[in-house]
């Protein structure tokens, strides 16, 4: 990420859109300032209703891990609003653990437009997907092939038919897409988490055994993805 106009970002704490509350300075002074970055938002934890604690304490694990195993590399934990409750557990439970600041933010704001309404450069996003791999369906999966406009259908229908619960799969963005020329965005890595949902397909019926066991492989699978991009 970059954050060219003095934006600052904070690991364990919020930034808001165009706040400085500095501590892990992204600004372009930063010898930061062109480390590869993932942003992506809590998987599974709003239309597939998985639990908030469990899933919060999975994300600052697997960050945890990530972290120390890519080095030059950074990520970026995004949310909408500034009331996120996800948002805050996650930042609340990094910021308990020996994670470099530099290396994990929190970001309020839209994923699809990190650059052009926080300043904030991200080359890498991830998506929680459907086991179809279609867009539409509300949620961030919506937001992102809305934002992508048709090249990321066409260029993830090259890579994948469907997705299966706990896989992720790297679809390299046309420089078509608005998301790529706006926003600087190479990849977009789709993911499908767990599904607590009755109404949706792959339902675990609250067998979070299963379920935190397949989270975790989602952000791994994620994360994988992300360092295939960055090595
Ligand atoms: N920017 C950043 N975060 C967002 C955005 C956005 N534009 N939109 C939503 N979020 P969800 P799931 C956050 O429901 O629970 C879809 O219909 C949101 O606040 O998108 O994995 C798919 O097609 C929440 O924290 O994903 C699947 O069928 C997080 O993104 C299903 O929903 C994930 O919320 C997947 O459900």
């Amino acid at each position: 990420c970059k954050g060219p106009e003095g934006i600052k970002a904070t690991a364990g704490k919020e930034v808001k859109e165009g706040e400085d509350l500095a501590v892990g300075s992204v600004d372009g002074t930063s010898s930061l300032n062109n480390v590869p970055t993932l942003a992506f938002p809590s998987i599974s934890t709003a239309d597939f209703q998985f639990d908030l604690e469990k899933a919060s304490d999975i994300i600052v694990e697997k960050v945890e891990e990530f972290v120390t195993k890519l080095g030059n590399a950074r990520f970026v934990f995004v949310d909408l609003s500034h009331g996120s409750k996800i948002l805050s557990l996650v930042r609340a439970k990094s910021g308990q653990k020996n994670i470099d600041t530099d290396k994990f933010l929190t970001f309020v704001g839209d994923i699809t437009r990190l650059y052009s309404g926080g300043r904030l450069h991200c080359n890498v996003i991830a998506n929680a997907a459907n086991w179809r791999l279609k867009p539409g369906g509300g949620g961030v999966n919506a937001a992102i092939f809305s934002a992508a406009g048709p090249a990321l259908e066409i260029a993830t229908k090259e890579r994948a038919g469907s997705l299966t619960p706990g896989k992720a799969v790297v679809v390299p963005l046309p420089s078509t897409s608005p998301l790529f020329s706006r926003e600087g965005v190479t990849h977009v890595i789709h993911v499908l988490g767990p599904n607590m949902n009755p109404q949706r397909p792959n339902f675990l019926n609250n067998d979070y055994i299963k379920g935190c066991k397949v989270l975790r492989e989602a952000y791994s699978s994620l994360f994988e993805g992300f360092a295939s991009i960055v090595r």
